[in-house]
């Protein structure tokens, strides 16, 4: 617990250290384009410059197709939702909108681990346990996958995190510890909201100074979010499954968490 608010505390200094700059923040050398995503440097020193595409992906990038206003609406969403891990003190990239687009974020090397936590059975897990989709699992259960397109993410567990040398086991109880407080953080607040939080993923990062951070997005391209009373599908699965209305569920996402036409 001391740890956890040592961490907290650092994490509020280094947001105010940073503050004074970020209002003159210039774009600099693009550093990395992923599948949806552009990153590139700025004039200061430890903040990079985030840009959402519209470009959809899946199944390790088989599937790809451009969906006008997607990058726009996953932007302003994660936005918002890494604006309420900050108030809740858990420690997290996000330094402040840019554009609609585009987002300011503390640097931080990617670990290369994608941490599931899953509230329901669905996708993967439905599949690989047998489960039906839509079976509430009477706990949340993280899960750990290796980023790595060549093998296709496999799931992994501590002794294959170890041997990899993926994550220190410090860095490993720390990402559970915060995956599971996002989690806590996410739930009430989408259920507010009619949305029901099936599953989802997170990136850690570790700045310089080796502080952990939940890195990346939180947004319907890396969560499963159900509509409360009727179930439908409000996020990536319509893409991957052909169902059609991508961006309108991912407008109807920002809509509900309390985005206008406005960033
Ligand atoms: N996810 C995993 N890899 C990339 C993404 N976006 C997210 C999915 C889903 C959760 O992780 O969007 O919310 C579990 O995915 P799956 O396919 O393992 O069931
Ligand atoms: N975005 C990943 C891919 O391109 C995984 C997914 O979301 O299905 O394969």
């Amino acid at each position: 617990m001391a740890e956890e608010q040592r961490a907290t505390a650092q994490h509020r200094a280094a947001r105010r250290e940073a503050a004074p700059d970020l209002r003159e923040v210039t774009k600099g050398a693009l550093l990395y384009e992923g599948k949806a995503k552009k990153v590139y440097r700025t004039n200061v020193p430890g903040a990079l410059w985030i840009v959402f595409k519209d470009d959809a992906t899946a199944f390790n990038g088989e599937k790809r197709s451009v969906l006008e206003g997607k990058g726009a609406l996953a932007n302003r969403i994660s936005a918002r939702l890494f604006a309420l891990l900050t108030e809740r003190g858990i420690p997290n990239h996000f330094l402040r909108l840019l554009s609609p687009t585009e987002q300011l974020v503390r640097e931080v090397a990617i670990l290369p681990l994608e941490v599931v936590v899953r509230n329901v059975a669905a996708g993967s897990l439905a599949k690989r346990l047998g489960l039906a989709e839509g079976a509430i699992l009477p706990k949340p259960v993280v899960e750990c996958y290796y980023k790595n397109d060549r093998l296709g993410d496999p799931l992994v567990n501590d002794d294959h995190i170890a041997v990899l040398s993926l994550a220190t086991p410090q860095q490993l109880a720390q990402m559970r510890t915060l995956a599971l407080a996002v989690n806590d953080a996410l739930m009430p607040y989408l259920a507010q909201r009619g949305i029901r939080l099936i599953d989802f993923k997170l990136e850690f990062g570790v700045t310089a100074e080796g502080e952990l951070l939940v890195a990346d997005e939180i947004s319907p391209d890396t969560c499963r979010f159900w509509d409360a009373a009727s179930g439908e599908k409000l996020d990536k699965d319509r893409f991957r499954r052909d169902l059609g209305g991508v961006v309108e569920a991912y407008a109807e996402i920002w809509k509900r968490i309390g985005g206008d036409g406005g960033w």
